[in-house]
């Protein structure tokens, strides 16, 4: 694997859950495949988890890992072609790939959507650029449209805990004070729509998903309806997408607390898990009461980090 920024680049996921849990049975297992391979974690925004469960699966295969934080020490980047470079910026991107390419065997990339321009966002402008011109394996770290490390541990987890064979899963948009990326609800529906659960997406109007990851996914508008049944609730917030009008992509249009999940949503599910890929805002998007029930699954989620990294960069290890 030379890319991973979405499921199709993981293709079969009974292998790749198979390979999760060989790695949680031991995750040393393969501590010699990395042997003088050097993996570089590039950060434009802020981490806690990609950052220390990336930089242990790296350690995982017997990896070195330099970690850089492009706002914390390093020059500041333009990343447009043709701009005359007479502000802040001291380094293009262009010249800073390459240089960075040359340090190491493996790139990842955490590169957030900017909301400056949808279709800047939506063609991954960051992201393909490392691709195209570090001539190394690159893996996204969440990137403007997707977060997959995450989608997958999401799918370890849903497998691990599920009770029956295809569990119903439901994905619910919830209030926020700041514009979020939709990259974590993107990669979410795009790994559940490849696995064996009936999914769907509950949001208000407005708030609908790009198609190309919603698919063939159902989608309620109606919350309650949405919960009823539900196995697992994966609850996100995200910013207009600007899908239907493209005029608001970013914004925040409604900040219904309505539909924060509390313990009365959770008691129209299923006796439902709750799911969230941290980090969470209380009492906006979960109650406190969800978030500490028994049947919040929200730390061995973020554990899972380390195995759906540690997959990935053995499968790239295995292509160098
Ligand atoms: C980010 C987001 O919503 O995409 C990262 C989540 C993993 N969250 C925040 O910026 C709070
Ligand atoms: N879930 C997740 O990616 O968390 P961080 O933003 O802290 O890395």
């Amino acid at each position: 694997m030379r890319v991973f920024t979405n499921v199709k680049d993981i293709g079969d996921l009974k292998q790749a859950l198979a390979e999760a849990q060989e790695i949680k049975k031991d995750r040393y297992k393969y501590e010699s495949l990395g042997k003088h391979k050097t993996c570089l974690l590039i950060f434009f925004n802020n981490s806690l988890r990609t950052r220390l469960s990336t930089q242990k699966a790296a350690r995982n295969l017997g990896m070195d890992v330099i970690v850089l934080d492009v706002n914390q020490g390093a020059w500041k980047l333009e990343t447009e072609r043709g701009v005359i470079m007479d502000g802040d910026k001291s380094e293009h991107l262009l010249e800073a790939i390459p240089v960075m390419a040359n340090y190491c065997d493996v790139i990842g990339v955490r590169s957030f959507a900017r909301f400056e321009n949808r279709e800047d966002d939506y063609t991954e402008k960051i992201l393909t650029q490392f691709i195209k011109y570090s001539g190394k394996p690159v893996f996204s770290m969440e990137a403007a449209t997707g977060h997959p490390l995450q989608a997958f541990a999401d799918l370890i987890t849903i497998e691990e805990y599920k009770k029956t064979q295809r569990p119903k899963v439901v994905l619910t948009w919830a209030p926020h004070p700041k514009a979020l990326p939709q990259a974590v609800p993107n990669s979410f529906a795009d790994w559940m729509n490849e696995a064996d659960v009936d999914f769907v997406i509950t949001h208000p109007e407005g708030y609908e998903l790009d198609p190309q990851f919603v698919r063939g996914a159902k989608v309620e508008y109606d919350q309650k309806k949405a919960f009823e049944g539900a196995d697992f609730i994966y609850a996100k917030n995200w910013a207009c997408p600007g899908v239907t009008r493209p005029e608001d992509y970013g914004k925040v249009l409604c900040k219904d607390m309505s539909w924060t999940v509390d313990t009365e949503h959770m008691s129209w599910t299923n006796n439902a898990f709750f799911l969230h890929c941290l980090p969470v805002r209380r009492n906006m998007i979960v109650s406190d009461d969800v978030i500490e029930a028994p049947t919040s699954l929200v730390i061995p989620e973020a554990a899972n980090r380390e195995i759906s990294a540690t997959v990935v960069l053995k499968r790239i290890l295995e292509s160098l």
